[in-house]
């Protein structure tokens, strides 16, 4: 089975509490505070990973959980940083949360993406201590990691695909140009599941992808046809491919080119090529008669005996100019394709208690949004408010 579909849980480690410490020497009445912070907790990370072929490894465990920051200590120590989990996914994985907005697209191989991010740790007293406050007693608890459920679908990314109606020859001439074996054989439907193969030039590679044949109504779930087609939105160009020597070839063309229209996403503006295969069984070669805007150049061949097999190969290198490669940032996302993660409300920003009034950690989306959470923390009119390190008054 393809597996290109997964839903998991995330969660990233909470952040290690600050310690409440005072040094403790001979000699020295009374040592001033040395209580460190909290270590950070662990992010659960994703990360595109070339080797992957689906989803699969997800069927077994769906719930991840990074390690927990470690408690500062005395003498200033720093608590540990938590583990970071790296989860593995194929290149081409769109993550999207649960209202189904996208959060990120792994389509560069090693994109990465901080699915669920630890929480800060706790400082420790050590931090607290000023001039007119020499010995804080209270340090800080680390934060929560964020948490998050998301839905994974793998998007294959090819620079060409085939389509066509069950039966057309299309894992045929698959086969006989790249490296891949998918199964071939005289009933429609064979192939049940998307396959890559590669197809080599002296200078370059291209990724050619088989998916399963389209039907009448699939882009409305008939036949195998809907759930395949997503597998097509990425490829450059769409290679359609028509058994000349079963009817008019026009109307199989005509056939799929509704089905991807009706499915959307700009398969129906997608550059085509169509391939007219089977000319072996024609006593004279197929003619085929378009001013279909989308289609760039018609071949005939035959996957069978090899007949104009080579010249479609050679022809497929100049219609697939070598694509850019995504930019990156320093993240490693690619940045034409990184979604933020949506902020999730409940968690954006934490109203801590230090002994002079609150500590806002984060940000909060506006000033009203703040105001109104620090007065059910209990803040009171002229306490100690400290937002992103400066000390306000609460007015
Ligand atoms: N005579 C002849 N038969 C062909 C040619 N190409 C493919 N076939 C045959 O047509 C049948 C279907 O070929 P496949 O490559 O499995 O077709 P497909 O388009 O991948 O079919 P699905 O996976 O079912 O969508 C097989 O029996 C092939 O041997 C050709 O050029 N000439
Ligand atoms: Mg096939």
């Amino acid at each position: 089975m393809f597996h290109d579909r997964a839903r998991i849980h995330v969660q990233a480690g909470r952040g290690g509490d600050g310690a409440l410490s005072f040094r403790r020497e001979k000699f020295v009445p009374k040592g001033g505070p040395d209580g460190g912070d909290g270590g950070p907790g662990g992010d659960v990370v994703l990360v595109a990973d070339p080797d992957l072929r689906d989803l699969s490894s997800f069927r077994m465990k769906q719930r991840f959980k990074a390690g927990k920051g470690g408690a500062g200590g005395g003498s200033s120590r720093h608590g540990a940083s938590g583990e970071t989990v790296e989860l593995r996914v194929p290149v081409g994985t769109q993550v999207l949360d649960e209202d189904e907005q996208l959060v990120a697209d792994l389509a560069a191989p090693g994109a990465r993406l901080a699915a669920a991010r630890g929480g800060a740790g706790g400082r420790g007293n050590r931090r607290f201590a000023t001039p007119t406050r020499q010995t804080p007693r209270f340090a800080e608890t680390g934060l929560s990691g964020e948490e998050a459920t998301l839905q994974l679908r793998l998007k294959l990314l090819a620079d060409a695909a085939l389509v066509g109606l069950p039966n057309a020859g299309k894992s045929s001439l698959l086969s006989r140009i790249s490296n891949a074996k998918p199964k071939v054989a005289e009933y429609p439907f064979t192939t049940l599941q998307p396959v890559l193969g590669t197809v080599e030039s002296d200078e370059r590679q291209l990724v050619v992808a088989d998916v399963p044949g389209l039907i009448e109504g699939a882009s409305e779930g008939v036949g195998l046809g809907h759930e395949f087609l997503a597998h097509l939105e990425r490829a450059r160009l769409l290679v359609h491919m028509i058994d000349a020597a079963a009817g008019d070839p026009a109307e199989a063309f005509e056939a799929i080119n509704q089905e991807l229209e009706a499915y959307g996403a700009g398969l129906a503006e997608r550059p085509q090529v169509v391939v007219l295969n089977k000319i072996d069984l024609l006593p004279e070669p197929p003619t085929f008669e378009t001013d279909d805007p989308r289609v760039v150049r018609v071949f005939a061949l035959s996957a069978a005996t090899g007949e104009g097999v080579e010249a479609f190969r050679r022809a497929l290198f100049e219609l697939c100019p070598p694509a850019e490669a995504p930019k990156q940032d320093d993240e490693g996302l690619a940045d034409y394709l990184a979604y933020r993660p949506k902020p999730d409300p409940r968690r954006r920003f934490r109203i801590l208690r230090t002994d002079r009034g609150f500590r806002v950690a984060g940000r909060a989306s506006s000033d009203e949004e703040l105001e109104q959470a620090l007065r059910e923390a209990g803040a009171k009119v002229g306490d100690e408010v400290e937002v992103e390190g400066e000390a306000l008054e609460f007015t």
